[in-house]
């Protein structure tokens, strides 16, 4: 099966890369419906912000900011999955008809999360993670990143699974920009193969981070705005493919769906 395409729909006033654009209901229903449109196979919706050093949002807020959404884009037959820390913001995700959690914490930020995804049963996307906004920038010290990030997430499904959570619910991610510099995430890039070898899917989510934006900047250089990061994405995009990875997390659906229309039409002449 070939690499699935998560679009990003941000329910907040302040994401780094489309802050504030689908911050009204109506406008992130008509954002995802956009997404569908463009060939995306899952939306997911997220209600915090985590670039590095956002304010985190309180537990209301960030229902009330993605709950709306996420049942009114599952009521219209999306594949919904949902971006939270919270397992409550994930529980009540679940019932509104997301099917899929994707935790940036991997289940470490809330104590609660692996019951709640365990009873749920819905596959678990569990990121590379080591401490929340404010923090993560501090803690970019690795001796090896592959092997780190690899030994870091081996050691969550561990615990995951000690907690009741069935293998099969897994999905691993690295964490791309999370704790990482940019030379990080392209050594991590250049080793999907090394991650795939752990035997779970994998979901890359690089897009329009900011170590594309420094892509041919001289040093000390403004970095190229967020929107203007999305070639480079899908670039991303190719090369995850490439590797075999499940899926990849995007703003921008359309330019990927068309990076892995090229992927299929190669693999299809081999
Ligand atoms: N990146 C962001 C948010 N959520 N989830 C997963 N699984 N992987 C990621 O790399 C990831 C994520 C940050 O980007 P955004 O603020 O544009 O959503």
């Amino acid at each position: 099966m070939g690499t699935l395409v998560m679009g990003v729909l941000n329910v907040t006033p302040d994401s780094f890369s489309d802050g504030g654009r689908w911050f009204t209901p109506g406008a992130a229903v008509a954002h995802g419906m956009h997404l569908l449109e463009q060939g995306a196979d899952i939306l997911d919706v997220g209600g915090e912000s985590t670039r590095p050093g956002a304010d985190r949002p309180i537990e209301e807020e960030e229902l009330d900011r993605v709950i709306p959404v996420i049942r009114e884009l599952a009521r219209a037959g999306a594949r919904v999955s949902v971006d939270t820390m919270r397992a409550s913001v994930a529980a009540q995700a679940v019932e509104a008809g997301a099917v899929i959690v994707n935790d940036v914490s991997g289940g470490l930020a809330d104590p609660q999360m692996a019951g709640v995804v365990a009873s749920a049963g819905v596959p678990f996307v569990v990121m590379h993670w080591r401490g929340h906004s404010e923090l993560m920038q501090d803690r970019t010290s690795y001796d090896d990143v592959v092997v780190d990030v690899c030994r870091a997430l081996s050691e969550r499904v561990s615990d995951l699974c000690a907690r009741g959570v069935a293998r099969d619910q897994l999905i691993l991610d690295p964490g791309l920009g999370f704790a990482k510099l940019a030379g990080h995430n392209w050594s991590l890039l250049a080793h999907l193969d090394a991650l795939q070898s752990l035997g779970f899917p994998v979901l890359v989510g690089t897009s329009r981070k900011a170590f594309l934006g420094r892509l041919g900047i001289p040093e000390g250089g403004e970095p190229r705005p967020p929107a203007q990061r999305d070639v480079a994405t899908a670039a991303t995009t190719v090369i995850a493919a490439l590797a075999g990875v499940w899926g990849v997390r995007v703003h921008d659906v359309a330019s990927s769906i068309d990076a892995l229309r090229v992927v299929a039409a190669v693999e299809a002449a081999r």
